[in-house]
Order: C-alpha cells, then structure tokens, then sequence
C-alpha cells in the first residue's frame, strides 16, 4: 500500500490523523505541492483529479478519496471501531461527518478568497466574497456547537470519522493562517484545543 499526501493538507489530514488514532500505519508519499507534483502527468495517471490523498492498494486499487480511504481501512481493521459500533451510531456518526466534510468544502472556498495563498485555485480573492462564504460557515458551525453538546467529541464520547474530517479546517485555519475558526462557538473552542493536544493531531 503507498499513500499520496500532502503532510499538512486539510484533506489528505483526515487519513493521516485517522491512521494515528487507529494505531496503524502505510508507507507514504509526500507530494512536492510547490512543483505541482500533484497536477503531473504521472500523479494524475494514478489519481485523474490531480488531488490528494490517493491510497493505492497492494492490488493496485487507486482510491482517491479521503473518506473512501478511511471506509476501506476501517474495513480492513473493524477493531476499535471509529465509525460507530452499531447501526445508529455510524448514522450518527456519518450525518456529522458529512456534515464535517461539507465545512471543509467551505473552509476552502473561503480560505481561498480570505489569505492570498491560493492563486491557483483563486487568481483575485475577494474579501468580500470570504465574508459571506463564512457566513455559510457559520451555519455549520453552529450545527456542530448544538451536536457535540457535552461530549468529549464530536459524535460522542470517543474519537471519530467525524472529529477525524472537521479537525483539519480547524487547524488549518488557525495554524497555517492564524486566521479563527469556531474560536465564538465555545464547545468546538474547546473540543479543538483538546482534539489539539492527541499525538494525532502533531503537525
Ligand atoms: N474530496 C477529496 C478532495 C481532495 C482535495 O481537494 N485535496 C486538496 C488538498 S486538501 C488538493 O489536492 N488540492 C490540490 C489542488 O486541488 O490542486 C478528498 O477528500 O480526498
């Protein structure tokens, strides 16, 4: 097995904090980001959206997908189960990780018109634009504050797919960009600076 990452990438981190918490680990590859390894012909023969993560099997299965990489290895390795042990709780725990996922999507539409880091994605960021996209994120935001109520996690009591998803646009909101994000929603404040201090969570 060999996964394609992006070491701090927001996506890619959801596969790399998920195989800490899991206790496992596969050989990896770190993508050269500045020279765009990622959108080179060869990378793209393996993954064709020119993204990452990518974990390819030892059969040679591309999958090319953070979250359908994290339902393969779990599948792989159902003990310590991390998303829900029974039907209800994986329903629980795939709403609020859909949920997560649809926040990191955001979280980049908005990091990209609020930091100027992006001209590939973004050539004339707008201000503007960022503070309205954040607005839809705050909607999510103040879903998650009501959902993670006074659980230790986002699901519940133990650590999930769903911490796993909405940790990285955290982190990398606040750490990369010293930028907030959640910082008025007290629960995720705290959740974060918890989530924060797991071996998993190191960058
Ligand atoms: N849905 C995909 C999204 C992957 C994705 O957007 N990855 C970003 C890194 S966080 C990427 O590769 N960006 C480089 C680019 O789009 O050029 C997943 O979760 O794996």
């Amino acid at each position: 097995m060999l996964l394609y990452q992006f070491r701090k990438g927001t996506n890619p981190r959801r596969v790399i904090i998920y195989l800490s918490e899991k206790g496992i680990d596969v050989p990896r590859y770190e993508l050269d980001y500045e020279n765009k390894e990622h959108r080179s012909e060869k990378y793209r023969a393996i993954n064709p959206s020119g993204r990452a993560p990518t974990l390819v099997t030892d059969a040679g299965l591309a999958i090319t997908d953070s979250a359908a990489i994290v339902e393969y290895l779990e599948e792989l390795h159902p003990e310590r189960p991390m998303i829900g042990a029974d039907a209800a709780s994986r329903a629980r725990v795939r709403s609020l990780e859909r949920l997560s996922a649809d926040l990191v999507a955001r979280g980049q539409l908005w990091l990209w018109n609020q930091t100027d880091a992006f001209p590939g994605k973004e050539p004339a960021p707008s201000r503007d634009a960022a503070d309205r996209i954040f607005r839809y994120i705050t909607e999510l935001l103040d879903v998650l504050e009501k959902e993670i109520g006074e659980h230790a996690f986002i699901a519940g009591p133990t650590p999930t797919i769903a911490d796993f998803t909405a940790f990285p646009i955290f982190q990398t909101a606040r750490e990369r960009f010293d930028l907030a994000f959640g910082n008025d929603h007290p629960r995720l404040d705290s959740w974060y600076k918890r989530f924060r201090d797991r071996p998993s969570a190191d960058y």
